[in-house]
């Protein structure tokens, strides 16, 4: 009875390992961006992402589809450009040398999609440059379910003249793939910039996690003991 309930016992402990290593999405961010200088140390594997479409070039990477919305830039649009500060050459607290994307209904949003065929990335990450309110961030699986919902307060600057300092990167992994993110925002229109994609660092278990697979081992090699008995 009490082997039985033993084995039970690590039976369930090495389903919760097993679970925390299968590793459901995980959200980066909100962080400050003001360049790919500024991407989350382990958010890819080897450091970098496979695409990164700042909007320079007035055309989105063949690989991405955007649901709504348009490339905008200085000569149309001014001080009211919001492109991620880097971008104009200059890291300079402004964004309006460069391009963004735009839409001017915030609140319903912006989906970029990876159409690039083969495997799906497993990281995937935007860059919110400008607008108003509270940010819902959004991921989606390769079925097209949503796997994060996640809404980040107090970001927004109030300003409309491209400053940089509230810019924020948003970013998921999942080793499971990652067919599309959405961004929105509650107030006014929405910017966003550097949509990038690749795969993430192999998920490395916790200390915590190792010192359970340690009890789980010590306690089949007493079970092993006992049943030989
Ligand atoms: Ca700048
Ligand atoms: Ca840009
Ligand atoms: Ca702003
Ligand atoms: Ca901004």
């Amino acid at each position: 009875m009490r082997t039985r309930s033993l084995i039970g016992l690590l039976l369930a402990i090495s389903s919760t390992v097993g679970t925390s290593q299968a590793g459901a999405a995980a959200v980066f961010g909100p962080t400050p961006y003001l360049s790919s200088a500024d991407i989350p140390a382990a958010f890819y594997e080897g450091g970098a992402p496979l695409v990164l479409e700042d909007l320079e070039d007035n055309s989105v990477h063949p690989s991405l589809a955007a649901s709504q919305g348009m490339i905008i830039g200085f000569s149309q649009y001014g001080q009211l450009v919001d492109s991620v500060d880097a971008d104009d050459g200059a890291i300079d607290g402004k964004g309006f040398n460069g391009r963004s994307w735009f839409r001017g209904d915030g609140n319903a949003g912006v989906s970029f999609t990876y159409v690039g065929g083969g495997p799906l990335p497993t990281a995937f990450g935007i860059v919110w440059t400008d607008g108003g309110g509270a940010i819902t961030f959004q991921a989606f699986d390769g079925n097209d379910v949503k796997i994060v919902d996640q809404v980040f307060n107090g970001i927004p600057d109030g300003l409309f003249s491209g400053t940089t300092e509230e810019d924020r990167f948003m970013g998921v992994t999942d080793p499971g793939g990652i067919l599309r993110i959405r961004v929105s925002n509650l107030a006014g229109g929405i910017e966003l910039d550097h949509i990038q994609y690749g795969m993430m660092t192999a998920p490395v278990p916790e200390p915590g996690t190792w010192a359970l697979m340690a009890l789980g081992l010590l306690g089949i090699g007493a079970v092993a003991r006992r049943q030989r008995c």
